[in-house]
C-alpha cells in the first residue's frame, strides 16, 4: 500500500501542470493521437532547442540494462523498461533526469521487462519478455494506468515460454505483443468482463521458430491495414494484416537485416534498428506495410548497443541497453537524442 501512494503521488508531481487530453474511443483514438502529436510537434518547434541531448536514467549500484521505451505524446513522457529487475522510468521531455516511477525486483511480479507502449488514454503495456518462462506464477505482461495503478497482470495463453518483446497499439486501440519465441502475437484489451489476453495471430507454418530472438520490434503501417514486425535471428520483415492476422513475407530487397530490433515508422519511412550489429537500417515502406525499398544502412555508436526508440515531441529518443557491457554494465545510463541524424 505504501509504495502505491508513493507511486501515485510520483506520478501526480510529474505531470503537474499537463492538461489531461480528451479521451475518445475506438478507432478515432489513433487518428486523435496522431493529429494531437502533429499539434504538439508544432508548438513544441522552438522549445527542442532548450531540450537535453541525453536523459539520465536511475540505475543499480550493481549495474543495469535496459530495453524498451513507450512515450506519451500528449502528455511529453516517456517510460523506459530496466531488464535488470523491471523496474520502469519515466521522464519528461524537458527534464536531463528521469525518474524510478514503477518498483521491480518482483513487484507485480516482475523482475524484469523489455518493450513498452502507452495507448491514447495514457495506460502504459509493459512486455515481460522472459519474466514468466519457468515461473508460471509471475506473469508475462502489464498494464498500468498513467498514475501508477496496476490494471493488469496477464500470462500469455497457451504457452509455456512466451518472451514478450515488444508492443503496439493497434488500430483498434487494443496492445499487440509479439513472442520472441513462438511466431505469435498476443492481443491485450479491456471488455467488459475485464482486462484480458488471447492469442491473436500465430504464424507457424509461415515463419518459423529458430534459435534466438524470432519476432520483436512492431509497427502499425500507415494506412493501419497491418502490423509490420521484425525478426532479428533470421533480419526478416514479416506483415500481419489487422483484419485476420494473416502473415505474409515483406521483400526487403536483401537487406541485411540481422539482430533487427527495434522499429520506428514515420510516415513512409521505416527505421530498423539492429542491435548487436550497432547498425541501423533505414527505408521506405508502402502504406500497407507490404513492400520496402531504397534501403540504406549506417553504423550507429559503437560504444552502445541500442535495442529501440520512440519518437517524442518530434525528436527521436534512443535506448542504450548497455547488453555488450561484461560482465557489469556502468553508468552512465541514458536515453540519446537523435543519436543517428
Ligand atoms: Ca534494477
Ligand atoms: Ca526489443
Ligand atoms: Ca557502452
Amino acid at each position: 500500500m505504501k509504495r502505491i501512494i508513493a507511486t501515485a503521488l510520483a506520478a501526480a508531481s510529474l505531470t503537474a501542470g499537463i492538461t489531461t487530453a480528451t479521451i475518445t474511443t475506438g478507432a478515432d483514438q489513433a487518428t486523435a493521437a496522431e493529429a494531437s502529436a502533429a499539434h504538439l510537434n508544432g508548438r513544441n518547434q522552438e522549445q527542442n532547442q532548450g531540450r537535453p541531448d541525453r536523459y539520465l536514467l536511475p540505475g543499480d549500484a550493481a549495474g543495469s540494462r535496459f530495453e524498451g521505451i513507450g512515450v506519451d505524446e500528449r502528455r511529453g513522457l516517456f517510460y523506459v523498461s530496466e531488464v535488470t529487475g523491471g523496474e520502469i522510468h519515466r521522464g519528461t521531455a524537458r527534464d536531463a533526469q528521469a525518474e524510478e516511477w514503477l518498483a521491480g525486483d518482483g513487484t507485480d511480479g516482475r523482475f524484469t521487462a523489455r518493450g513498452i507502449t502507452v495507448d491514447a488514454a495514457g495506460n502504459v503495456y509493459i512486455a515481460g519478455g522472459p519474466n514468466g518462462i519457468g515461473n508460471p506464477d509471475r506473469p508475462d505482461l502489464w498494464v498500468y494506468s498513467q498514475q501508477g495503478e496496476l490494471l493488469a497482470a496477464l500470462r500469455a495463453p497457451g504457452t509455456a515460454d512466451a518472451f514478450l518483446n515488444d508492443v503496439a497499439i493497434g488500430a483498434d486501440g487494443a496492445a499487440y505483443f509479439t513472442n520472441s519465441n513462438d511466431p505469435q502475437i498476443f492481443r491485450v484489451a479491456q471488455s467488459a468482463d475485464g482486462w484480458s489476453a488471447e492469442l491473436w495471430a500465430d504464424a507457424a507454418g509461415t515463419v518459423d521458430r529458430v534459435a534466438g530472438f524470432n519476432l520483436g520490434g512492431i509497427v502499425l503501417s500507415a494506412d493501419r491495414s497491418a502490423f509490420v514486425v521484425a525478426q532479428g535471428n533470421t533480419g526478416q520483415l514479416w506483415r500481419f494484416a489487422t483484419a485476420d492476422g494473416a502473415v505474409s513475407a515483406i521483400d526487403t530487397q536483401g537487406a541485411d537485416l540481422v539482430n533487427a530490433d527495434g522499429l520506428v515508422r514515420q510516415g513512409n519511412e521505416l527505421t530498423v534498428i539492429r542491435n548487436f550489429s550497432k547498425m541501423v537500417a533505414t527505408m521506405r515502406v508502402s502504406a500497407d506495410g507490404d513492400s520496402v525499398n531504397r534501403v540504406t544502412q549506417q553504423a550507429s555508436d559503437p560504444d552502445r548497443v541500442y535495442t529501440t526508440a520512440k519518437m517524442l515531441h518530434g525528436r527521436l529518443l534512443a535506448v542504450d541497453s548497455k547488453f555488450d557491457e561484461q560482465p557489469a554494465p556502468s553508468g552512465p545510463y541514458d536515453v540519446v537524442g537523435s543519436p543517428w541524424s
